[in-house]
């Protein structure tokens, strides 16, 4: 039976409504990396962040899943072997179209995390540094998000399904951030067969041994199709 990988970036959501980072009008034209998304930009200026996932937050509880996020999910549950579905993105449309087995190794917009004691919960819609941790009561609350520089989630897990998988595809990712830009050259050397789904090549998708250039909510779903259909 085939094991199929499946890695996730910001253009699977994009058809959905929520930016990607590296589109010339995406998150990264307003807003500057080091401010937002690093351990040092939250110590600096907590309530910038907060701001910048409080409005995140908000926008991704606004929208739907699209297409490709229902169609990952009946191959799941329709494939006659293990699909898989790691995903970069922190919101939760994955989970909303129905995907069960899914890895969320940049955090998600749902979790609150405290900078002190690293205790973990629900993240409430608006989130304000004044919040005090449920268990050691420090008001330093901030998402449960990785930033650069700190360690993805569950890499151990990660790499164990990479190295099993049969096939392994990237979908909407533009190959820019490691370790995820990484992992078709470990499925690869794995054996894997590797697909990708983009509207272009991306900055790794010369180790591909196949594109489906196109929006994800057609490509995705035609490939999911095709593979219930064999
Ligand atoms: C469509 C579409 C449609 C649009 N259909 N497609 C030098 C060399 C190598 C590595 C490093 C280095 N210096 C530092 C590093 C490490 C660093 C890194 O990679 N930096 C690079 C910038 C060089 N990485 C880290 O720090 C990571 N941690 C780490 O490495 O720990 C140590 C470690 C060591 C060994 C093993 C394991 C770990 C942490 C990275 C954290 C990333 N965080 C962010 C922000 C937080 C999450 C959030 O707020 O949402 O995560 S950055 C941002 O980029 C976000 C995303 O998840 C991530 C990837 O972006 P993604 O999803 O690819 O989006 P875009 O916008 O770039 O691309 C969208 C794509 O979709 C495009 O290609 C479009 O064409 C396409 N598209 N519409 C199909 N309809």
């Amino acid at each position: 039976m085939t094991k199929i990988v499946i890695l996730t970036g910001a253009g699977i959501s994009a058809e959905s409504g929520i930016e990607t980072f590296r589109a010339e009008d995406g998150l990264w034209a307003k807003h500057r990396v080091e401010d937002v998304v690093t351990p040092e930009g939250y110590q600096r200026d907590p309530k910038r962040v907060l701001d910048f996932y409080n409005e995140r937050r908000a926008q991704a509880a606004s929208v739907e899943p699209n297409a490709a996020h229902f169609a990952l999910a009946r191959l799941e549950a329709e494939h006659d072997g293990e699909v898989v579905v790691i995903t970069q993105n922190v919101d939760d449309l994955h989970e909303r179209g129905g995907t069960q087995a899914l890895y969320h190794m940049h955090g998600a917009l749902s979790g609150a995390l405290c900078a002190v004691c690293h205790h973990r919960w629900p993240a409430p819609m608006q989130m304000a540094i004044e919040d005090p941790c449920p268990s050691c009561e420090t008001p330093a609350t901030r998402p449960d998000i990785v930033w650069f520089g700190e360690m993805p989630y569950e890499m151990d897990t990660l790499f164990d399904h990479l190295t099993q998988a049969d096939i392994f595809v990237a979908i909407g990712t533009s190959g820019n951030v490691y370790p995820a830009a990484g992992f078709v050259a470990e499925a690869r050397k794995a054996g894997a067969h590797t697909i990708e789904f983009n509207l272009e090549k991306s900055a790794v998708g010369n180790q591909f041994a196949e594109h489906r250039i196109g929006p994800a909510s057609q490509t995705v779903t035609d490939w999911v199709n095709n593979i219930l259909a064999t």
